[in-house]
């Protein structure tokens, strides 16, 4: 079946050569990606990445391959000898097409390359680092105001934490009774992973043009210089807090264990990690954030935790409709490890502050 699904789409999208072979790729937990190989006529093997944009997530998919054309174009433009995202055209010139199903697909080059979800090299994750950082000041000068907000409200963890409540009130499924503990932790730290967006909305904080998905495995790294390539995934590149791509960033790489490890006492939010992290960010950001910005970098790294705690609580709650699960109860093992984690982050928050600290005066 999805044999014959890419066959299809490779041919929409006009890729030359016989289809070869075809891998999923899993470590996305929204869309559907596949690395196809084709065989050329001089028989060279060329490899692509296609793409199924789960539209219950993203109501407008074109408006995704609007912003990344945007994006990639400006990167393209003013650092044109790094590597950036091609995406082909099928007949009509579009980078997009539907199938007769209605699902969205799309296909880009396919860039050999390694991603780490769970990393313990300190130097994979300061490239890490630079990398977002880098990311970041590659979109300083470009104008955010012209990129649809293909999710609105993505990162208002505020809204986001109100709606979890209003799930929780209602009980559709029956579910809080396996999940009193984490309802009440949430509860206990709601305003405070609130206040950060919540003073965004009122405009304390610049408009960044951000990421708005920073895990590690969105970075592309050399196999073998393991110097990092290229970001990707830019589905949710919208206007945004510069603070919230770092603590995403963070979240992820300094955890020890992976997202949805089930025995919590693995999860521990690693400040190595994190300094190492912290040298390549802050170092690539080379001092564009302001000190409102860089004194709320560990609180974005508390608040996103807790973001992303209720949102895979929410899901839970309401019957596991947004994040692919693997199992029944998939998205509240995904919660207890941010709740953990989270407390974790808490628990070290001064040194997690004074290594902010000392990072931007060796940056100075
Ligand atoms: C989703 O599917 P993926 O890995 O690109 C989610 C992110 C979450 C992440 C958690 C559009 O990203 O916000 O942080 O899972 N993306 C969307 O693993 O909701
Ligand atoms: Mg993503």
């Amino acid at each position: 079946m999805m044999f014959e699904k890419l066959t299809d789409v490779g041919k929409q999208f006009r890729l030359k050569g016989q289809f070869y072979a075809y891998d999923t790729i899993k470590n996305g937990n929204i869309n559907s990606t596949y690395k196809v190989t084709y065989k050329e006529d001089d028989g060279s093997l060329k490899s692509y990445i296609i793409q199924k944009i789960n539209t219950s997530v993203f109501h407008n998919p074109e408006d995704i391959m609007e912003n990344i054309d945007h994006v990639t174009e400006h990167i393209r433009e003013h650092y044109p000898d790094e590597i950036s995202l091609h995406f082909h055209h099928t007949a009509d010139g579009k980078n997009y097409m539907y199938d007769d199903d209605g699902s969205f697909w799309r296909v880009m080059n396919y860039v050999d390359s390694i991603t780490f979800d769970t990393c313990d090299d300190l130097a994979i994750i300061s490239a890490t680092g630079e990398a977002f950082g880098h990311f970041q000041m590659q979109l300083a000068d470009f104008d955010g105001s012209i990129l649809h907000e293909t999710i609105p409200e993505f990162h208002n963890t505020h809204n986001r934490l109100d709606k979890l409540f209003d799930d929780v009130a209602a009980n559709k499924l029956g579910r809080n009774e396996s999940c009193e503990a984490e309802i009440e932790y949430i509860s206990a730290v709601r305003y405070k992973a609130g206040q950060l967006s919540e003073r965004y909305s009122n405009g304390d904080f610049p408009v960044r043009v951000t990421h708005n998905d920073t895990k590690a495995n969105n970075v592309l790294f050399d196999r073998i210089t393991k110097r990092p390539l290229v970001v990707i995934d830019l589905d949710t590149v919208m206007p945004g807090m510069a603070m919230y791509d770092f603590g995403d960033a963070v979240r992820f790489i300094c955890n020890t264990a992976a997202e949805d490890e089930p025995d919590v006492r693995r999860v521990y939010f690693d400040t190595s990690k994190f300094r190492a992290f912290c040298k390549g960010y802050l170092g690539a950001v080379h001092g564009a954030l302001t000190k409102d910005e860089l004194d709320s970098l560990v609180l974005a790294t508390f608040s996103i935790t807790i973001e992303l705690a209720s949102r895979f609580l929410d899901d839970y709650l309401t019957g596991d409709k947004y994040f692919k699960v693997n199992y029944p109860g998939h998205n509240l093992i995904r919660t207890r490890t941010q709740i953990q984690l989270a407390k974790d982050i808490m628990r070290k928050h001064e040194e997690l502050e004074w290594i902010v600290e000392e990072t931007i005066k060796e940056h100075r």
